[in-house]
């Protein structure tokens, strides 16, 4: 392990809560022998959706404060995302991403200008925040088996540690009777920080319960005003050396130790640490005076910020514009394709180029 910064509570926390989410991403359910009942449906997928998710779909920035490396991915495609996974067809996602850039060119011109990306990306923002809404739905239900429209920190922690592999009628037995549940130290890192966030989501006046709009903002956070702010400062606490509530390019650069498997070999990747400065620089501190604040980061991690979707999408024109018109033509999309949905298609059209 890196030994580059001192570990705090805030940064033992974030790791914990990373390797909690790593093992839980990781392993296909729990151990047989704990799991209630056996369905073909793995409840692993379930029980990670009651977790508050360290990415955020359409979100600049991770919880843990890494990049979001996705980002343009995300908002480009919406949810579409998944159709240019690895095995799909490259015929098929040819002829997807040509659809994609006949509806990003609103004037129908044959060119994508900056207004056009712009509109599209807020447009792909909303979307992805639907599709939250409505796996929230599901995951709401979850926690609240008995319907009626509330659950409490007790109902949820019962859940969660279920997730852990605890026993779930045991812990639930236990918090009735008020006895003691002992559960490992990095586990109580988690519930307390899941706690915290709890009560944050919940509205006044606060009632201690999370009704399913109120858990839809303990998920995500990104899209209540309140819950953002209190992202921010989760993750200023993380990478705030000196407790002045800013952070400074330095601050930024070195992250909490820990946060991800390969810290080490992340610290040292100059290209890692020349992206992180370019979007200090240039993106998140907007007024840049060489210090980042708590409102310009919210600013930055707002995903209907309007300014930054903008920003965002004379940066992705600025990367396939080889014409340097400012706009992006079909033929410059197909080419740098592989930056905008991931998957490369342009040996592929060129190949059977004919048959078009
Ligand atoms: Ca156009
Ligand atoms: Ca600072
Ligand atoms: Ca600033
Ligand atoms: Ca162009």
């Amino acid at each position: 392990m890196s030994s580059r910064r001192r570990p705090r509570a805030g940064h033992l926390r974030a790791a914990s809560f990373g390797i909690l989410l790593g093992i839980l991403l990781a392993v296909d359910g729990r151990p047989a022998n704990m799991s209630a009942h056996k369905d073909k449906n793995p409840s692993s997928r379930e029980d990670n959706e009651i977790l508050p998710q360290d990415h955020l779909n359409g979100v600049k920035m991770e919880m843990d404060g890494h990049l979001n490396k996705d980002f343009h991915q995300e908002v480009f495609l919406g949810k579409e995302l998944e159709e240019f996974e690895e095995d799909s067809e490259p015929k098929k996602s040819r002829r997807k991403l040509v659809e994609i850039f006949n509806k990003v060119d609103f004037n129908k011109d044959n060119s994508v200008s900056a207004k056009e990306m712009q509109r599209w990306i807020m447009e792909k923002t909303e979307e992805h925040f639907q599709e939250a809404v409505r796996e929230n739905k599901l995951s709401f239900r979850a926690v609240d088996p008995d319907g009626d429209g509330h659950v409490t920190w007790d109902e949820y922690r019962v859940k969660f540690l279920a997730s852990k592999g605890f026993n779930e009628k045991e812990v639930a037995e236990k918090i009735k009777n008020n006895e003691e549940l002992k559960v490992d130290e990095e586990t109580q890192e988690v519930l307390e920080s899941l706690k915290d966030r709890w009560f944050q989501a919940d509205n006044p006046p606060a009632d201690q319960l999370l009704n399913e709009e109120e858990f839809l903002s303990f998920l995500h956070p990104e899209h209540s005003r309140g819950m953002l702010k209190y992202m921010v400062k989760e993750i200023i606490r993380d990478l705030d050396q000196d407790g002045n509530k800013e952070l400074t390019l330095s601050e930024f650069i070195s992250l909490p130790m820990g946060t991800v498997e390969n810290q080490q070999a992340q610290d040292i990747d100059d290209d890692w640490v020349r992206e992180r400065k370019k979007e200090f620089e240039e993106v998140i501190d907007t007024n840049h005076n060489g210090i980042v604040t708590m409102e310009e980061l919210e600013e930055y991690m707002d995903p209907m910020n309007e300014y930054n979707a903008l920003n965002e999408a004379k940066q992705m024109i600025a990367v396939a514009d080889e014409n340097q018109n400012h706009s992006l033509e079909l033929e410059e999309i197909l080419k740098y394709s592989e930056y905008f949905t991931g998957s490369k298609l342009m040996d592929y059209a060129r190949n059977v180029h004919e048959e078009f």
